[in-house]
């Protein structure tokens, strides 16, 4: 018998082709509910570092499609954490595995729920990995899940990462939008 996860959870694989729109471009890979089913199917897919640029990983609830549009994400926004382009060797597919096992195993305990999913995006100009939580107005909540992620990837207590609201993120496309929160 297989170990059940609290969670279904959807893997979706982003490919930029530049004839199709974005959300086009978002394909549902498939979902998993346990840990054995989670690591066959980490095991067969690329890491995120052999990714071409311009390509995403993104595993949410089941349910809950890897845009801002969709009603569990409408309100919420997501931890960011920008890496350096050296990063890529090494902390880039640490990082992201950490983050899979930590919401698969609902490690924010009671805010686990607030948690929608994660994002890694490949990109020349510096790869980029988001934790979407629902509703950012739970502050609270939303402290909670980045304090629980700074430790879960061991980032030193001077790094700073900070929490961008997506309505924010909707309208400066291209620029930096501003943090909401820090840690
Ligand atoms: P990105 O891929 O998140 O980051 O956004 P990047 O700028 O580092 O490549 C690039 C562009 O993709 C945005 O400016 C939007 O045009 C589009 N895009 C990204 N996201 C997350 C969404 C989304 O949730 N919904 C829609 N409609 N477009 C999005």
């Amino acid at each position: 018998i297989k170990h059940p996860l609290q969670n279904t959870w959807t893997l979706w694989y982003y490919e930029n082709d530049r004839n199709k729109n974005w959300e086009e471009n978002q394909r549902e890979i498939t979902n998993f509910d346990t840990v054995e089913d989670f690591w066959s199917l980490y095991n067969h897919i690329k890491m995120a570092s052999e990714l071409r640029q311009g390509c995403d990983y993104s595993l949410f609830k089941k349910g809950i499609r890897p845009m801002w549009e969709d009603d569990a994400n409408k309100r919420g926004g997501r931890w960011l954490i920008n890496l350096a382009k050296n990063q890529r060797g090494n902390d880039l597919d640490k990082y992201w595995l950490e983050i899979l096992l930590c919401m698969i195993g609902e490690a924010f305990d009671e805010h686990s729920e607030d948690v929608c999913g994660a994002v890694v995006n490949i990109r020349a100009k510096g790869d980029k990995i988001g934790i979407w939580t629902a509703d950012a107005m739970k502050t609270q909540s939303v402290m909670e899940i980045g304090r629980k992620l700074k430790q879960c990837l061991s980032i030193s207590q001077n790094v700073t990462i900070g929490y961008q609201i997506h309505k924010d993120t909707m309208v400066k496309a291209g620029s930096v939008t501003k943090n909401t929160y820090i840690v």
